[in-house]
């Protein structure tokens, strides 16, 4: 996993050289957004739950997806459907926070996509989903931390695509 800062120090590491004009630029705008990135993992952390569940009556709730025959229809499905956007609800959040995506690519979208084609999960449901919970996050934490969140809701719906 990396990090805003760590991602800017590597890049100039490797060329042995001090930090540009640019790479400060970079790393300004981190520490600049530093509290807004901290105030917003705390407002999602204590809304998490009603961040999922309305994402889900948005984008999924008596679709088809919802009904028999669709993906999320028998209650372990459903949960498991759930537990899904929790996780990338929870690793968005950790990667807003690292101001980098690499997390997201480690932990969360490695074979994701295979798994999700073997077990017929739908992938455009999916990104639905992440797309709702997109906008529900950017309601409740403001405009500016939303756009921050939203890098990430996006980032993990174009690595399932
Ligand atoms: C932290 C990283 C991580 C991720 C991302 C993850 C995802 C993940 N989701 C799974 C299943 C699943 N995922 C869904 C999700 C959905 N079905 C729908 O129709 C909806 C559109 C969608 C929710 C948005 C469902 C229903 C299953 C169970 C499928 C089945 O067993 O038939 C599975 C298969 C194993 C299991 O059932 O637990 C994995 C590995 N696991 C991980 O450890």
């Amino acid at each position: 996993m990396q990090d805003a800062i760590t991602s800017v120090i590597n890049s100039v590491d490797v060329q042995g050289k001090y930090l540009d004009s640019s790479a400060m630029d970079k790393l300004k705008g981190y520490y600049q957004t530093g509290a807004l990135r901290v105030r917003a993992a705390s407002v999602i952390s204590a809304n998490a739950a009603t961040i999922v569940k309305d994402a889900v009556a948005k984008s999924l709730l008596y679709t088809d997806v919802t009904r028999p025959g669709g993906n999320m229809y028998t209650c372990r499905r459903y949960a498991a459907c759930i537990r899904d956007l929790d996780y990338y609800l929870r690793y968005a959040t950790y990667a807003m926070l690292a101001g980098d995506p690499s997390i997201l690519d480690e932990r969360v979208l490695n074979g994701l996509k295979e798994t999700y084609n073997s077990l017929g999960v739908p992938i455009t449901s999916t990104v639905q989903a992440i797309q709702a919970m997109k906008e529900v996050t950017a309601s409740l934490v403001g405009a500016d931390a939303g756009k921050e969140m939203g890098v990430y809701f996006d980032y993990i719906s174009s690595g399932l695509s």
